[in-house]
């Protein structure tokens, strides 16, 4: 007996040995067992809820009552099935964000759910989404901001004890996280336990992240660890929802100073979208974008929800280029999402199941210029139609440029081609292209770079064809693809366009002619018996058009826009430290102009800068816009304000002042509304302080008409 159990171990030890010997050598950086599951998940949410939801506000300044938090409607399950309906496999609570107030009961800070309105200070929000999740089936991970702009011990080196009870906290109360994210954000003031001032850490020795994430490792040792320097996953430089057309899994984080350690908010963060070829480390990229403008909800903003054609294209542009998407959801102050949240979520859900619901490559007749091992079975390239991510087509060790021609089973119409790689084996794959036969010639439709976990290629337009080739043209080492896949988007028809002329005159089009395009102005849906749009509708004082095309059964996703008080009569005066000639391009409608008080060859300030505008008549104002500058730099951009009004250009009163939070991670326009309306003829935008740089800009200022 005992014999027998030696020579049969013996024997599978031999067999593993074989396919041990004949696998690929694993190269470069590899994922942790973490990372893996982390890839399979592809696309999670994030929830954004607290003070903000009540203030109106995107970072909370430490000061606000707890009492203020009264979710009446709250249903986790409500919140956590939207992000299921629309395919998401997980969520991350923010727990506690940068205003400090924990939505846990938390031993750490009186500041807490527990002092709120809200279960009259009985409920455990983290609690109910996890129950939610376990429900649904879905995976949980958490935000616990390091900024705390509530704390009076921020700054100092009890604080970060603090910080540490309470990841502890979240980490043994909550059961099993798949990641746990850290922010890097950091703006200098708060209330700081009424001390109201600036309070600047150092980045990179302050948290003593090493330690920091000990704690995570022993207490959650399945969760990755996110942040700008990873460890495990990276966020990727940005808040719009995009990687890099090349985008690498491998990275490593740059301090912007030489000679300095990165840290989290301390890195040169634009290196993150592409990552590093062949880099040290595996730190795949996050692609945190919100699914409404802000991360909060913003009333203001109920307009302006992706719709379920913008997601895919996110999808794209994230999961598309072998990083992850994290969705932000924002509840509403009942702790609901929308209704218009919900719906794009599950028609989001829809549009990509059908897409990846049959692989058109599947059932090919396979010739390939080389597997591995003598044509061994377990690196053939059949294993590419299997599902499964680990089974793959190997080459030779010496063949890095194989190619793969598939025969379909009969001809196939598709749009969109999916790679993977065996990302155990590491990123191998550098370029590869492929061809389609067409009129009796091989022509190539597409050509990427990097693959690993995932590359998802849109076509700009369908292809039919019966022979597909795929040609891998870099690669240092022998391939180990697992996935190459054919799908078909379902048909749709784009939605309108919706543009406003500088003086107020609305037009609404499409891409291809259509048989009918209905509107509304009134905020509700257009459907089939709404006003059908013929010509530019005149609209200067502002407002909201909804529109819809119309094609045979088909109907287009519809489009929304909001257009404020139309610009055309205005004028701008010059104000305090506001360059003449450029100050038109605040009030010129186009966002890629802008206004610049920066000026490159002085030590000067332009700050506080002004730019005072003549209406040319009297408008009843509830509000201002800041379109805050679109080329992705810094410099100018305005994250302290103030906002005055006068009937004579004269006596001015001021009506708002505050802070555009979160501007430099997420520049998108910033909607103030003024706690009373006005019956004025000028206003005066001042810029009190800028993320970086001598001067303001802006590439839009607007007025919100009553
Ligand atoms: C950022 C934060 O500052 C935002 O408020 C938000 O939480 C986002 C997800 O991360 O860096």
């Amino acid at each position: 007996m005992r014999k027998q159990l030696l020579l049969s171990s013996f024997c599978t030890l031999s067999a593993m040995c074989a396919i041990a010997q004949k696998a690929p050598k694993p190269y470069g950086a590899l994922p942790s067992k973490a990372q893996l599951s982390w890839h399979e998940m592809e696309m999670y949410c994030i929830i954004h809820f607290g003070v903000d939801t009540y203030t109106d506000k995107e970072w909370g300044y430490g000061d606000e009552d707890p009492k203020l938090i009264n979710p009446v409607k709250f249903d986790a399950g409500q919140i956590v099935g939207a992000a299921k309906a629309g395919g998401f496999k997980g969520i991350v609570v923010v727990a506690k964000h940068h205003d400090g107030l924990c939505l846990w009961p938390t031993q750490t800070t009186p500041h807490n759910i527990s002092q709120s309105t809200w279960k009259g200070g009985k409920g455990d929000m983290v609690k109910a989404y996890q129950l939610a999740c376990q429900t649904l089936g879905m995976q949980m991970g958490l935000y616990c901001s390091p900024w705390d702009r509530n704390s009076a011990y921020y700054g100092k080196p009890e604080y970060v004890e603090i910080y540490r009870r309470q990841l502890k906290e979240l980490y043994s109360r909550y059961g099993k996280l798949f990641i746990s994210w850290h922010d890097g954000a950091n703006g200098g003031d708060g209330y700081y336990g009424g001390a109201r001032e600036v309070r600047k850490i150092d980045r990179t020795t302050y948290y003593g992240w090493d330690s920091t994430w000990a704690i995570t490792r022993k207490m959650q040792p399945d969760a990755t660890i996110f942040g700008d320097v990873g460890p495990d996953v990276r966020w990727v430089g940005n808040e719009e929802g995009y990687a890099g057309e090349t985008c690498w899994a491998t990275y490593d984080p740059e301090a912007p100073d030489v000679g300095k350690q990165p840290a989290n908010g301390y890195s040169k963060y634009e290196l993150a979208t592409e990552g590093t070829l062949n880099g040290k480390h595996w730190m795949p990229a996050e692609c945190d974008v919100s699914l409404r403008p802000g991360w909060f909800y913003h009333a203001s903003q109920n307009s302006q929800v992706k719709s379920p054609y913008k997601l895919l294209n996110l999808y794209y542009n994230s999961v598309g280029r072998g990083a992850n998407l994290d969705l932000g959801l924002s509840p509403n102050p009942q702790g609901l999402l929308n209704p218009e949240d919900v719906t794009s979520l599950q028609k989001f859900g829809q549009v990509l199941k059908q897409t990846f619901a049959t692989n058109l490559a599947a059932g090919a007749t396979l010739t390939a210029s080389n597997v591995r091992a003598k044509s061994s079975k377990s690196f053939g390239p059949q294993n590419l139609f299997d599902k499964s991510r680990y089974t793959y087509w190997a080459t030779d060790d010496q063949v890095t440029n194989p190619q793969l021609t598939l025969t379909l089973a009969g001809k196939k119409t598709f749009n969109v081609i999916r790679l993977r790689e065996n990302i155990k084996l590491g990123q191998r794959i550098r370029a590869f292209a492929v061809e389609a036969w067409m009129d009796g010639s091989w022509k190539e439709i597409a050509s990427a770079t990097s693959i690993g976990a995932n590359r998802l290629i849109r076509l700009p337009q369908n292809i039919t064809t019966n022979k597909v080739r795929l040609k891998i043209t870099e690669s240092p080492v022998c391939i180990a693809l697992s996935d190459f896949g054919l799908y078909k988007e379902p048909i749709h028809l784009t939605a309108p366009v919706i543009k406003r002329d500088i003086s107020g005159n609305v037009s609404i089009a499409t891409g291809a002619p259509v048989s009918a395009i209905h509107y509304t102005l009134n905020g509700s849906l257009p459907n089939l018996r709404s006003p059908v749009y013929i010509k530019p509708i005149s609209l200067p004082a502002g407002g909201l058009v909804k529109a819809l095309a119309i094609d045979g059964n088909q109907q287009s996703e519809v489009s929304t826009r909001q257009f404020n008080l139309s610009k055309g009569d205005w004028k701008v005066i010059i104000g305090q430290n506001a360059a003449r000639t450029r100050a038109p391009f605040a009030i010129d409608d186009d966002p890629n102009t802008i206004w610049s008080t920066l000026q490159s060859d002085t030590t000067q300030q332009f700050l506080p800068a002004e730019l005072v505008i003549n209406i040319n008549r009297a408008a009843d104002l509830k509000g201002f816009t800041y379109l805050p500058r679109q080329d992705k730099k810094t410099a100018g951009l305005v994250d302290q304000y103030a906002f005055f009004t006068s009937n004579d250009g004269e006596n001015w009163q001021q009506v708002a002042q505050g802070e555009f939070s979160n501007i430099k991670s997420n520049p998108i326009e910033q909607i103030v509304e003024f706690k009373q309306q006005v019956n004025v003829r000028f206003v005066k935008f001042k810029a009190l302080h800028v993320i970086n740089g001598n001067g303001a800009t802006a590439a839009e200022i607007g007025l919100i008409e009553k």
